[in-house]
């Protein structure tokens, strides 16, 4: 081109903006200033021009991993988590950790490229040719279409509010190939911008619906209060530790929501789950559900005893999902639980004294039961044994972030290891989902900065495996540890056919998951005894350095789908 006639372009396209440009623009001025995704048609220049315009771009290796990364990015931050993919395949591999956020109630925002409208509506084949839009809708809490370039500032500012108001959940966004290309005006660009004010406004509960909540606590004569992961998100810790002091009833943290108050608390009744859930009287839940998580609030777990249940959530759906809720109490829960410490006043009577003697009694008594397992040093290790060492380096390093994820490994870690501040506990959630491992640690040491020690089942692991990679390119301060237990559950299994092949539950015997990460760069240790095992994670959490962990488990340690085996059909034809 001639030099004048590139001048003149140059000058022309200075008052012009184009899709890429806006999509970005709209990212930046809502806050949104990371991603997680994989690269390729249409977005692969979306990502490096987001990156050069001062957004955190994190490839990673596959969109499912990325997809949870952003999914846990929305539970720490209140900020919908944004995952970018390609089209169809790109798409449905971040299409489970959207419908995971959403079951979740975590804010993310599933942006993906696709192919050619008028091609994809004729089905005349285009390349990963998909109607998205339709498929994704279901699977999430709203799903939207940009085809104008004008229309983007719109099209995010109507993700952001949909993903982070009300109960959260998770928004995809569907944005065709050609939209990027599209040039408008710089001016009308800047106009068509929409930064989104109050995303996700207050609701104040009813000050009658307060004051009955309180009236049916007052009344109990064996109160609980359950915290559950929406607590948690709320970010209104010092709050919900008022209340939960004075009101001076025994706390069950959920999973996710431990740490909330200490594990140590004076008021924690986690290692008296079954006598609390059992004998108490009036239940109140905060940004819990009565799901399978809570034997849906019925049942045996719940015992003969009438129960009064007090909820505390967003969504005037929840109430009466599963039982009769004597006491709902609808608003976000910063709202709600600072209304009802209000409406407590001076005076709120001491929790009776009997009921709090005997969770105390029987709390401690089986913390009592459980410290010997935990002291043992046997090689190969048992689950207690190296998850006593993990669990002293969690108290020594309260701000550390927790991933994990298993059968065994997962609910043996959360009762062994004792959390002390909020939102440091990233697990399964409600799904029980393996494969969420990487991609929260990932997220976890990104969002936060801090170190991140991700408790993993073999079988777990493999799920979001090749990511470590993906944490050895950032320098991430990501600490594996692999409960190398030979296979799913136990590695003993025998293949009943008397064949060659090993049984479906069981992997290569003696593997070495720690090569895995030296072929990275990162460090990997060989852990065969629990002091091994400690000095190891230790020297990775000073260092910081992305290191890997293959602790060497009993294969014979474990026992069928850890604490959940009860979900398992059982056919009484097949007698094991
Ligand atoms: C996506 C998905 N696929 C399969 C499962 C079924 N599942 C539950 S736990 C588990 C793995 C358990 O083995 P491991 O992680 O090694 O833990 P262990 O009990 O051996 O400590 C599997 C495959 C699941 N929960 N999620
Ligand atoms: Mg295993």
């Amino acid at each position: 081109m001639a030099e004048a006639a590139l001048k003149a372009e140059v000058e022309d396209t200075q008052d012009l903006t184009d899709g890429f440009s806006l999509v970005i623009d709209a990212m930046k001025l809502n806050g949104l200033n990371t991603i997680y995704g994989v690269p390729g048609i249409p977005i692969t220049d979306l990502g490096r021009h987001a990156q050069a315009a001062g957004i955190r771009v994190l490839s990673f290796r596959h969109e499912q991993n990325a997809g949870y990364a952003a999914a846990i990015a929305g539970f720490l931050t209140k900020k919908p988590g944004v995952c970018l993919t390609v089209s169809a395949p790109g798409f449905l591999n971040g299409l489970t950790a959207l419908a995971h956020a959403t079951t979740n109630c975590f804010p993310m925002i599933l942006v993906s490229g696709s192919s050619e409208r008028e091609i994809v509506d004729l089905q005349q084949g285009d390349y990963e040719e998909m109607d998205q839009l339709a498929i994704a809708k279901p699977l999430c809490k709203a799903a939207y279409r940009v085809l104008h370039a004008q229309d983007i500032g719109i099209g995010f500012a109507r993700a952001i509010r949909a993903a982070v108001s009300g109960r959260p959940g998770g928004v995809y966004l569907d944005l065709p190939a050609k939209l990027f290309a599209q040039v408008i005006s710089a001016d009308a660009g800047a106009k068509s911008l929409v930064k989104v004010i109050d995303a996700a406004p207050a609701q104040i509960p009813a000050p009658a619906a307060v004051k009955r909540a309180l009236d049916v606590l007052k009344a109990a004569k064996r109160p609980l209060i359950i915290l559950g992961k929406g607590a948690a998100y709320a970010q209104a810790d010092d709050a919900i530790r008022a209340l939960v002091e004075k009101s001076g009833v025994p706390f069950l943290p959920m999973s996710m929501a431990k740490g909330l108050l200490p594990d140590t608390h004076a008021q924690c009744a986690g290692a008296a789950r079954s006598t609390v859930l059992k004998d108490s009287d009036v239940v109140m839940l905060v940004g819990a559900r009565l799901n399978w998580l809570l034997s849906h609030g019925k049942g045996k777990a719940w015992g003969d005893a009438p129960k009064k249940f007090i909820q505390v959530d967003i969504e005037p759906k929840e109430m009466d999902s599963n039982v009769e809720i004597a006491a709902p109490v609808v608003g976000d829960i910063g709202s709600c639980v600072s209304a009802m410490l209000d409406a407590m006043g001076g005076s709120w009577p001491a929790a009776p004294a009997d009921w709090m003697g005997a969770v105390t009694a029987k709390r401690d008594e089986n913390v009592a039961k459980m410290a010997p397992r935990l002291m043992n040093n046997k090689s190969p290790m048992d689950y207690h044994g190296a998850l006593g060492a993990l669990r002293t380096i969690i108290k020594e390093r309260p701000d550390a972030i927790l991933v994990n994820e298993g059968a065994n490994t997962l609910d043996l870690a959360r009762g062994v290891i004792d959390m002390y501040k909020p939102r440091k506990r990233l697990d399964v959630g409600t799904w029980g989902v393996m494969g969420v491992g990487m991609g929260s640690a990932i997220a976890a040491a990104v969002e936060t900065g801090h170190p991140v020690l991700a408790i993993e089942g073999d079988s777990a692991f493999g799920f979001s495996g090749m990511e470590v990679e993906t944490i050895c390119r950032y320098q991430l301060p990501v600490c594996v540890v692999i409960f190398n237990n030979d296979g799913i559950y136990r590695g003993t299994d025998q293949n009943a056919s008397g064949g060659k092949d090993p049984a479906p539950t069981v992997f290569v015997k003696g593997s070495r998951y720690d090569k895995m990460m030296e072929a990275f760069g990162g460090t990997g240790v060989n852990a065969t005894t629990p002091d091994e095992l400690k000095r190891a994670v230790n020297a990775a959490m000073d260092s910081g350095k992305p290191t890997l962990i293959n602790a060497v488990i009993d294969p014979a340690a474990g026992s069928e789908s850890g604490r959940i085996g009860n979900l398992n059909p059982q056919s009484k034809l097949r007698k094991k």
